[in-house]
């Protein structure tokens, strides 16, 4: 069939509309009208030429919503007209990883993923017989996809799919890395660096938990306001203070119990270690920095008791978890309508990395 997607052909360059080949589902395999994405700073990230993985052609996007439209042979989880969420991070429920309780990181497919292919090691996507490689093993800038049935989370045919497709990465993201990862206590405090599309769904989910003080760090002033409607009791801008680490310590009597990078910037991160408090601090890396970049701090800052660590998809499991977060959303336990603050036709896709590199949206969305 064809499928109109927005093509990243080479780094740095705007994303194109084509209209492209794609085969049908494989034995395990599931066709997926996508309904909606979101556009995340990884798609950013990876169109920039940061990204190591980054293979073009390739057909970018991996925040979607959608309805089932065709399965291929031996799928039993999903069917037919079945809404879904697309998963960058499936579960297998049987590899290693899955096995081992200890992390979301199913592995099995991530080779092939990596690659911008199929578990089969080919692509769906084709443009004049060429491939057109998949990304992350979602693609959710075309308007059809073929992904592994384990990367399919089945949600209430009732949720929104102009608003859950942002629970395909960033509010699980934010949300997850709170309550999977850090599984945050009430009464802590809590320091958010980057009001994003991340780190506001961080400071969601620290209020929702019951943080005592979450500070949010950012350049933007524009962040403040809607950080503080969701939850932020303190903002600094560190454009306006001398150190942002003592401007920390200070606040936190001490230092923070928690804080979260969510920007991708290894100064930050440091910062974000170091403004944590002796003896049991912990620093939650999310922002995802570029090939090559490394970080750095006094191994002293561990030795007396402070964490480092990381989250991807908010350590949740997929298939498990995600269909748990759409219904918080629909229960209003959880905001997402305010942070999508602009919608855009395909055609206008470049538009949304624009608002974003300015700073001027919180999440686009792309409605097919
Ligand atoms: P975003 O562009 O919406 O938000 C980034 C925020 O950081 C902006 O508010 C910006 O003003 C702020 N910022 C930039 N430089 C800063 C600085 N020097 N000091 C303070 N604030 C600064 O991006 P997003 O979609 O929220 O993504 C944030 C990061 O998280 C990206 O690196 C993205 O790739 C990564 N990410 C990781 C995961 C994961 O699973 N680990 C998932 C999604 C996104
Ligand atoms: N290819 C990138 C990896 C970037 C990365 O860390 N991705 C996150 C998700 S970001 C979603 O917006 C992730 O899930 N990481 C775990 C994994 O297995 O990729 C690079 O920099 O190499
Ligand atoms: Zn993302």
């Amino acid at each position: 069939m064809k499928t109109r997607a927005a093509v990243a052909w080479q780094a740095g360059q705007p994303l194109s509309i084509e209209t492209l080949d794609l085969a049908g589902p494989r034995a395990g395999e599931v066709l997926i009208e996508v309904k909606a994405t979101g556009i995340c700073h990884t798609d950013y990230y990876t169109l920039s030429g940061a990204d190591p993985e980054g293979i073009f052609p390739a057909v970018l996007g991996h925040e979607g919503a959608g309805v089932v439209v065709d399965v291929g042979p031996g799928v039993t989880s999903v069917r037919k007209d079945d809404h879904v969420i697309p998963l960058y991070t499936p579960e297998c429920r049987h590899c290693k990883f899955c096995l081992s309780r200890k992390t979301n990181l199913c592995q099995l497919i991530r080779g092939t993923q990596g690659k911008g292919l199929m578990p089969d090691a080919s692509s769906r996507f084709s443009l004049d017989g060429k491939p057109v490689f998949h990304y992350m093993g979602t693609s959710t800038f075309s308007n059809y996809i073929v992904v592994p049935e384990i990367a399919v989370a089945k949600v209430r045919p009732d949720a929104p799919f102009d608003k859950i497709c942002y629970i395909g990465c960033g509010v699980t993201t934010g949300v997850g890395a709170v309550i999977f990862t850090a599984k945050m206590e009430a009464g802590a405090n809590v320091v958010v660096f980057g009001l994003g599309g991340i780190g506001l769904n961080v400071i969601q989910a620290a209020k929702m938990v019951g943080a005592d003080k979450i500070i949010g760090v950012d350049i933007n002033p524009a962040r403040e306001a809607m950080a503080r409607q969701f939850g932020m009791t303190h903002f600094i801008n560190p454009k306006e203070v001398e150190n942002v680490v003592d401007a920390i310590v200070q606040l936190t009597d001490g230092g923070a119990d928690y804080s979260f990078e969510c920007v991708g910037n290894t100064t930050l991160m440091r910062q974000a270690l170091e403004c944590t408090h002796k003896g049991w601090g912990r620093s939650i890396i999310i922002g995802v920095a570029e090939a090559g970049a490394e970080i750095s701090t006094r191994p002293f800052q561990l030795v007396t008791g402070r964490k480092w660590e990381g989250s991807a998809f908010g350590g949740a499991r997929g298939r498990t978890d995600v269909p748990k977060i759409v219904d918080w959303y629909m229960e209003g336990k959880l905001r997402i309508d305010e942070l999508i603050t602009h919608r855009l036709k395909l055609e206008d896709i470049n538009e949304g990395f624009d608002l974003m590199k300015r700073g001027e949206s919180i999440r686009s969305v792309v409605l097919y």
